[in-house]
């Protein structure tokens, strides 16, 4: 089996959406979803682009799809050639993880067409196919290669004012509605043969046909280059994207293929976790890593990474807290440098985050429930459509979500921990770490004189259980927020004039002398028989099984959470809470505690979210579960080679790649098998090996250098690289 190769046999247009999310290809700047060159909006092509938001009307903002360069479709005897209308003998669609390249070949009674294409790791601009069709009959062909325009939007559309260039390159520009930030997209071609040439604009784009008599036994070639540019890049998009393609084209196809697939080689030197003993795992894992790396923002220092990556603009195109308690673990420990981007976007976004706590009349920083550009929030107030009266539901993520900064100040504590570095905490990650304890000092609302502070009024990771009082996740998180805010004093002891004028700067004197007031003062949690309650009255609620709670729905695209969710008034979880919890600060919990809390809420938890499984599996591990941390593993990494995970909340799609899930996986693997763990720069590993893996080999960065770490059921090896 090869375990870096993800194949598929047939096409069927019903699995388009799903099959678009496990064939992408992305570089961090944009994702080319996986389907084939000739597809129209239909089956769902896209050109997602990084960081650059709009809004239709009074619709969601998302990320912009740009014209999509790689278009091409091929007509014989004036009949189209698409993989999707049922005429292909056979079609074969594959993605090789190691190297990041989408390949296809459909085969058709006169001809077959193969392909192979990639999202330049090497140049973050540049997409490039290989596309060559073979015939088997005689007969007229014509081929149109161009930017296509027919572009599928969830909330849409976003590009307006379109302008075409012809020429030996093809350019197609516009702009956004919203912001009119300009985007352009090229394309130039380099054909292996002759044919009569000419172009066809129109509202679908623009197009270079070539025509021209084809015999059995030919085989013609036709390479393409597209490049993409904004106005948040340069001055000049369309001259910018105009130069990529001639410059790719000047060095030709395999030099390009080659430059992307050592860019790849070198992303696996730093993260690869080898893993032996089970291949549909090492698959599983390959595909993981893949799915995260190739979406991660190597081509800026102040970027993070949204929920779904770039696999379309499902959740906004949104940065969650995915991104702190998912994505960072795997960057940090292989390449910390896009862990610091993921950090550097919170802490360039404070002011956005400091706009919201005045929004709801607090102090300090609450960050954006799904945050864009500048920190703006991107989440609704009515974030579900109800599938019976088709109405928009009134959710809570957006005010009552309120963990999310104190995760993103544990991450930043994180960190510092795990790599002894006090510079992005001195370059405004304290500033933050400061600014969102004094937002939970806020939300206190002056009861900081009573002996138990509630707070009341939240959601804790679970979702659908809305508007609860004391979330045990919640108030711990927030406590380790004011601890972190306190030891701040202690990092910089050495710095004691920096840091006394922070707080002069940040007006910060009177709440200093009040964080561990609240600290000490945050309600205790309910228990019953060692089990944590997830939040004041949980253990009153129906206790019933999963099955009963499934068996109430009325229809499978249903919302499980709200006011009238079938899940809200029950015991049943969306996903992990209290042992998300243990799983982050496992130090504050004994292996006992851990045990009973696990036996409690792992049959009550639907795994209705991505990010679930991860922390179940980390617990597990700790605990000896071992046959149940392998089970929920697979769960976790399996996710993007079988197109799993949740498609609809109500009657929104939420559909795509799964990075929470793809860091999830390593952080099992790493984590919780190795049971690996680095304290400034100082590295250990305590392994728990499931039987099912003979040997798990990985490198890890710490400080400057590199170790890699193996591990076998005969013991564990910490060498330098
Ligand atoms: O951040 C998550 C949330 O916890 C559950 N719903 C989906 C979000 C994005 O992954």
């Amino acid at each position: 089996m090869n375990t870096w190769l993800l194949q598929k046999e047939g096409f069927d247009p019903k699995d388009a959406a799903s099959d678009g999310n496990r064939f992408l290809c992305a570089n961090g700047y944009m994702g080319l979803r996986g389907v084939p060159e000739e597809a129209g909006s239909a089956l769902f092509p896209a050109v997602t682009l990084a960081g650059v938001y709009d809004q239709y009307q009074d619709k969601w903002r998302e990320p912009v799809n740009a014209p999509n360069g790689l278009f091409v479709r091929t007509y014989f005897n004036g009949q189209a050639m698409t993989a999707e209308d049922g005429s292909p003998r056979a079609h074969t669609t594959a993605l090789d993880y190691r190297h990041g390249i989408y390949s296809r070949k459909t085969d058709f009674a006169a001809a077959c067409i193969a392909s192979r294409r990639f999202v330049s790791m090497a140049s973050p601009h540049l997409l490039a196919d290989e596309y060559q069709i073979s015939f088997r009959q005689d007969g007229e062909m014509t081929l149109e290669a161009g930017i296509s325009c027919d572009l599928w939007d969830i909330n849409g559309p976003h590009l307006f004012d379109y302008h075409f260039q012809t020429g030996e390159t093809l350019t197609a520009s516009c702009v956004t509605g919203q912001k009119k930030i300009a985007v352009a997209a090229a394309q130039c071609v380099q054909a292996d043969f002759d044919a009569e040439e000419s172009v066809r604009q129109d509202e679908t784009g623009v197009f270079r046909v070539f025509r021209r008599r084809v015999r059995p036994g030919e085989t013609l070639t036709l390479r393409v280059f597209a490049a993409v540019y904004t106005s948040l890049d340069t001055v000049d998009p369309a001259d910018a994207a105009r130069d990529c393609c001639r410059q790719a084209k000047a060095a030709g196809f395999s030099d390009c293929l080659r430059a992307h697939a050592e860019s790849w080689e070198k992303i696996w030197a730093l993260s690869e976790i080898t893993l032996e003993g089970d291949e549909e795992a090492a698959l599983a894992l390959h595909a993981s890593q893949y799915h995260l790396n190739c979406v991660a923002p190597r081509h800026a220092r102040n970027m993070s990474i949204p929920a779904r990556g770039l696999s379309g603009q499902t959740y906004k195109g949104a940065i969650f807290w995915d991104s702190e308690m998912f994505f960072f673990p795997m960057f940090v420990y292989t390449q910390p440098e896009i862990a610091r981007s993921l950090l550097r976007y919170r802490i360039e976004t404070l002011d956005g985050a400091r706009r919201k706590a005045a929004e709801y009349g607090y102090r300090g920083a609450f960050y954006a429930w799904e945050s864009q550009e500048g920190g703006e929030e991107g989440c609704t107030n009515f974030n579900v459509v109800d599938v019976f009266t088709h109405r928009p539901v009134r959710t809570y993520f957006r005010d009552k979500q309120i963990h999310i900064s104190a995760d993103i100040a544990y991450a930043l504590r994180s960190w510092y921990e795990i790599t002894g570095d006090r510079t992005l905490l001195r370059e405004g990650g304290a500033k933050v770490i400061l600014e969102c304890a004094r937002f939970y000092l806020s939300r206190a609302n002056g009861r900081l004189d009573s002996e138990r502070v509630d707070f009341a009024d939240v959601i804790g990771p679970d979702e659908y259980h809305e508007r609860v009082t004391n979330s045990f996740f919640t108030n711990e998180m927030i406590r380790h927020c004011l601890e972190s805010a306190l030891l701040l004093k202690e990092i910089f002891a050495d710095q004691p004039a920096w840091f006394a004028e922070l707080l002069k700067e940040l007006d910060y004197e009177k709440d200093w002398a009040l964080l561990s007031v609240l600290r000490d003062r945050i309600s205790p949690p309910q228990e019953r028989n060692g089990v944590i309650a997830q939040f004041d009255g949980y253990f009153g609620l129906e206790d019933c099984s999963l099955d009963t709670v499934r068996s109430r729905l009325r229809d499978p695209r249903e919302y499980w959470g709200g006011d009238h969710g079938v899940a809200g008034v029950t015991q049943i979880i969306k996903q992990a809470d209290v042992i998300a919890l243990m799983a982050l600060l496992p130090e504050r919990f004994t292996d006992q505690q851990v045990a009973a809390n696990w036996g409690y809420y792992e049959p009550r938890t639907e795994h209705g979210s991505s990010l679930s499984a991860c922390m179940y599996a980390l617990t597990a591990c700790r605990i000896g579960r071992l046959d149940e941390a392998w089970e929920l593993f697979m769960k976790t990494a399996q996710i993007d080679v079988l197109g799993g995970g949740k498609q609809w909340a109500g009657e929104i799609y939420i559909g795509g790649t799964h990075p929470a899930s793809n860091g999830g996986a390593w952080m099992i693997a790493a984590l919780g098998f190795a049971g690996l763990r680095m304290r400034a720069g100082k590295l250990s590993v305590n392994p728990r090996l499931p039987r099912q893996i003979t040997r798990l080999s990985f490198p890890v960065a710490t400080g400057g250098k590199r170790c890699r770490i193996d591990i076998s059921h005969d013991g564990a090896a910490i060498s330098q690289l």
